[in-house]
């Protein structure tokens, strides 16, 4: 296959490309992320929360060029929270990125420069632009499997430290069988 050519199944948003990269985020990998840490403690750390599969057609870093991936976020829940992504922001600060829900349902929590937070619910056909200078993570709200395509500047990495200190500020959480979105302090 030309190496600047993949195949995207739109029905999943399953990835197939000879350069594909993947990972795979377990429970264990994701301690301070969940508000209770008890619950988080005593599940088994082998559980995975997420995967992501993506294709980068240039070098990592190269200024101009684009990466794309998918990302798959199984249903279940530390305590009442639902599972997420860690969540990042760019370590070119600046640089925007799309997110296209494909299957499932959540929410996409974004955190501005100024700490300014938002909400966007993720449902199939959903396109989410985060802009530059946004932290973003998702929460798979629903009881199915939440897959999504990105889209992101080749030369935008990878900022985990920085929204591991400060949080987003918000949290999604079960309440009476529904999500809830709650300040981090909230109960
Ligand atoms: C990359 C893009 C996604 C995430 C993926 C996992 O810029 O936003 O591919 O890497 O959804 O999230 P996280 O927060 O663990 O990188
Ligand atoms: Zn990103």
């Amino acid at each position: 296959m030309d190496p600047t050519f993949a195949i995207v199944n739109w029905a999943d948003g399953s990835l197939d490309s000879p350069k594909l990269r993947s990972s795979t985020k377990k429970l264990g990998q994701l301690k301070g992320i969940f508000r209770d840490e008890d619950s988080w403690q005593r599940m088994d750390h082998e559980t995975v929360v997420y995967r992501v599969w993506w294709w980068e057609p240039v070098t990592p870093g190269t200024e101009g060029g684009l990466f794309w991936g998918t990302t798959e976020i199984l249903p279940g829940r530390v305590g009442q929270e639902y599972f997420m992504t860690h969540g990042h922001q760019h370590a070119v600060l600046d640089r925007a990125e799309f997110y296209g829900t494909v299957a499932g349902k959540g929410m996409l929590i974004l955190r501005d420069e100024n700490s300014r937070n938002r909400h966007e619910e993720m449902s199939p056909g959903s396109l989410h632009y985060i802009a530059g200078k946004t932290a973003h993570r998702v929460v798979n709200t629903g009881d199915t499997p939440l897959r999504f395509v990105a889209c992101w500047p080749s030369d935008a990495g990878h900022d985990y430290a920085t929204i591991a200190e400060n949080g987003f500020g918000m949290r999604v959480m079960e309440n009476h069988g529904k999500p809830s979105v709650m300040g981090d302090g909230e109960v």
